[in-house]
């Protein structure tokens, strides 16, 4: 290109575009520059661009847009194979048919059993084997300290948790968690050679699909087996839909659902003031749980919609075909929406409800309140049994995963008091 002010426009337009870096350790740089960006930033995924939207208010609208859909093949990238499967984040979009990757009357046929199974009073149900599971470890965790004291809460807790609420829910036998927890962990992991991401997710995809065939030949009252049967009169999902759906509701259940514990100890831990008032009874433990989800979302960058037609957001254009992610970490410190002091930690803050971390519109998580549900018994049991509890290296020495999407720790010593 020999014409200067093409070049020069290129060279603008690389200015504005923030890289997404696997290996960011310092998470608030990275929203802070995206915040910084604008309402919609332009961002470098390994190589691909896409939009972000970083404010609250203006992803609210565009996550009930439907121009916006979640289909692959609308976008541009995918249509003219610039976009492979050998890029490293295309596990986070082409995913298979699920609620996940579908809109419209297709989705709420394909969600609707699951929202249904997971309302807050049908979760009552399970909330004593939540307790269950969650004492259970709390043992663990005491016996596995160290001759230091030392003990990882990532791996003996936060971890298995999860698995164990979503494993009994969609009827995955414990003999398979370690390997789920192996396979998803080598999944979100950029150090993972994508061969071998394909590979793992071939893997999963037969896992899945042997253990619908073993539930529509056996079903059982677990979720799964739910999703099979047809409803009266209505017609059932394929095989590859209620895979689809499983694959979904475990990968989110497990991965998710670790971040937000581990966000709130590690709140809880770095804020003592806030610790002894909750642990005084003078706050409550959903007001920890509110506040984390919104502060630290488990949730950084979520992958991905696809416009249909261009799009108008403030001063920009989403251009048809274009890609755009939503960042809630940056979503969740919009000072518009939650005061000047967005990027403090404070379970008093009034607006600590008013986060959209668990997205809003058609494909808002169906798991919200099932999340909830963990945290609020995991977390008041875990100080409840360990009260001096706390931090065995310094706050500074946790160190991130290379995971572009989530904000994992890669273990969380404690010394459990
Ligand atoms: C992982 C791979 C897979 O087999 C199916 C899915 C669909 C649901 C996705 C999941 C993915 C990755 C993690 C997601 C989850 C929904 C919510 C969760 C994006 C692509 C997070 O917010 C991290």
């Amino acid at each position: 290109m020999n014409c200067p002010h093409a070049e020069s426009a290129q060279a603008d337009r690389n200015a504005g575009v923030i890289t997404i870096d696997p290996m960011v350790q310092d998470l608030d740089g990275e929203t802070a520059r995206l915040r910084d960006a604008g309402v919609l930033a332009r961002i470098d995924l390994l190589g691909v661009p896409a939009w972000t939207v970083t404010r609250h208010a203006e992803a609210r609208q565009l996550l009930v847009d439907p121009r916006l859909v979640k289909d692959i093949d609308a976008w541009g990238l995918w249509q003219s194979g610039v976009v492979t499967r050998a890029w490293p984040l295309i596990g986070m979009i082409d995913a298979g048919r699920s609620m996940f990757t579908v809109d419209g009357s297709e989705h709420r046929r394909l969600r609707t059993k699951t929202s249904q199974a997971l309302t807050p009073r049908r979760l009552e149900a399970i909330r004593p084997d939540i307790e269950k599971f969650t004492e259970e470890l709390l043992d663990a965790l005491d016996a596995a300290q160290g001759e230091d004291g030392v003990v990882d809460l990532k791996a003996v807790f936060a971890q298995p948790l999860p698995m164990k609420v979503v494993g009994m829910l969609m009827g995955v036998d414990e003999s398979q968690h370690a390997m789920l927890t192996r396979q998803y962990k080598a999944f979100f992991s950029m150090l993972t050679p994508q061969d071998e991401r394909l590979a793992l997710l071939a893997e999963l995809d037969v896992f899945y699909t042997d253990l619908v065939r073993e539930k529509t030949a056996r079903p059982t009252d677990d979720l799964t087996s739910a999703l099979i049967l047809a409803e009266e009169g209505g017609d059932p999902l394929t095989e590859e839909e209620v895979v689809g759906n499983l694959k979904a509701m475990v990968a989110a259940g497990h991965e998710t659902t670790i971040g937000l514990v581990l966000n709130a100890v590690r709140a809880l831990l770095s804020h003592p003031d806030q610790l002894r008032a909750v642990l005084a009874g003078e706050i409550g433990w959903d007001a920890v749980v509110e506040e984390t989800l919104r502060w630290d979302t488990p949730t950084t960058h979520l992958l991905m919609r696809f416009a249909t037609e261009d799009i108008a957001v403030g001063d920009e254009v989403i251009r048809k075909g274009e890609g755009v992610v939503i960042s809630y970490r940056a979503i969740g410190r919009d000072t518009e929406q939650h005061g000047p002091d967005a990027d403090a930690f404070d379970i008093t803050r009034p607006t600590r409800n008013r986060h959209m971390t668990f997205g809003h519109g058609p494909h808002i998580c169906p798991g919200a309140a099932l999340s909830r549900v963990e945290a609020g018994i995991a977390l008041p049991a875990l100080f409840g049994r360990f009260p001096g509890l706390r931090l065995a290296v310094p706050d500074e020495e946790i160190t991130r995963l290379p995971v572009m999407t989530q904000n994992d720790m890669a273990a969380f010593p404690v010394l459990l008091g």
